[in-house]
């Protein structure tokens, strides 16, 4: 009687053990995905909360010296106003941090003001959480319209005197249809 009891028990507390697993498997399987979105969320509001800082890095760079910084860019990258855009890289991170051996500091920030505290990866980039560097683009003709040309559209925005951009989450912005999930200030 003793035994059949003590036999019945353990069967029970297996199929509780049973029920228990598959509900955390359950839990899991549902959390994943949540903290997966939770994640992408926080990449989104981390691209965007440095895309206005670098903004706001060039117009107190503008509000300073009364004009644009270019970066020290040279060749085909020298237009600031390069239609689909030029990439937070080089000596321009730099610059807006007021870091960087002469000639880069000297020449564009020779007061060495720290306009950006956003941090560089070890090449020198400012990089969005999907690691491309961040796009700029600026009304370096002061004619009041910038016109964003991106392979086959193109887009002239008007009174706008500077647009920063992350590629976002797919990495691409050659298109209308990967522009769309970029993070932006405009
Ligand atoms: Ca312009
Ligand atoms: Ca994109």
């Amino acid at each position: 009687m003793q035994c059949h009891t003590t036999h019945s028990r353990r069967a029970f507390t297996l199929i509780e053990l049973l029920v228990v697993i598959a509900i955390i498997a359950i839990l899991v399987a549902l959390l994943i995905p949540a903290v997966s979105r939770a994640r992408s969320a926080s990449k989104r509001t981390r691209a965007q909360h440095e895309v206005m800082q670098i903004v706001t890095a060039f117009k107190a760079y503008f509000d300073e010296y009364d004009s644009w910084p270019t970066g020290l860019v040279s060749g085909d990258d020298a237009d600031p106003e390069g239609k689909p855009g030029l990439e937070m890289k080089e000596n321009m991170p730099k610059m807006l941090r007021g870091e960087g051996d002469p000639p880069v500091a000297l020449t564009e920030n020779p007061k060495r003001y720290p306009f950006l505290d956003v941090p560089v990866d070890k090449d020198g980039s400012i990089v969005d959480p999907w690691g491309h560097p961040y796009k700029y683009m600026m009304d370096f003709d002061k004619d009041g319209i910038l016109e964003l040309q991106v392979d086959q559209f193109s887009t002239n925005l008007a009174n706008v005197d500077v647009v920063v951009w992350s590629r976002g989450r797919d990495g691409a912005d050659n298109n209308r249809a990967t522009f769309v999930d970029n993070p932006k200030n405009w």
